[in-house]
């Protein structure tokens, strides 16, 4: 097995153009799309994806469900439901925490071996990014520490300025 931190990869991109297994998606709890990176994804997916994602019930916080890929070069999305920063003390880092744990779990229960996260909750709900940051890639190594089945997770940046927070997390560490 690779070591856990060269599994780890900090790319600048849109995620919608991964050709990997499973790409996440910064859903809200109904998950029938919205804004930012959720928009994309369902632009780039088709209207098959919210057809799938109906009947699926919506989402709690801090958990994570998959579903098809259909139009992405991705052949699955994770959807997961980050938390809305509220100044920090209303569960917020054990909830985003949870995003990244359920999605990678989900992820190797599905036998999938590259998967791409964006920075969920550093958009419109307003995630401080550095700390945001420690803790997808702290989440990431610890989980890929006992895990054999993931072959290699993307952190992408939709800008360069993200991907730098990213790489400073992950020296850090
Ligand atoms: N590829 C990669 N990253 C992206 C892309 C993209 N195509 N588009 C945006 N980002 P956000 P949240 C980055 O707001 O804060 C939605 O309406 C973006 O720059 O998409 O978790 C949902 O329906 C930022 O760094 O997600 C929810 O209601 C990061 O993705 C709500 O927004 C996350 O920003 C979720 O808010």
């Amino acid at each position: 097995m690779l070591m856990s931190s060269s599994r780890i990869q900090i790319i600048s991109d849109d995620i919608t153009r991964l050709p990997v297994d499973a790409i996440v998606n910064a859903a809200n709890r109904s998950l029938l799309g919205g804004g930012g990176v959720d928009g994309a994804i369902h632009r780039a997916a088709g209207p098959e994806l919210l057809a799938e994602c109906r009947a699926l019930g919506g989402c709690e916080i801090g958990q994570a469900k998959l579903t098809h890929g259909y139009r992405l070069p991705a052949r699955y999305v994770i959807h997961t439901v980050g938390p809305v920063w509220q100044g920090g003390d209303r569960g917020e880092p054990e909830l985003l925490v949870s995003c990244y744990h359920h999605s990678l779990r989900l992820a190797a229960e599905r036998g999938i071996r590259t998967i791409a996260f964006p920075a969920i909750s550093c958009g419109v709900y307003g995630y401080p990014l550095e700390a945001a940051a420690h803790i997808a890639v702290r989440e990431v190594r610890n989980f890929l520490a006992s895990d054999d089945q993931i072959g290699m997770v993307y952190l992408v940046g939709f800008s360069r300025d993200v991907c730098q927070v990213y790489e400073q997390a992950l020296q850090k560490m």
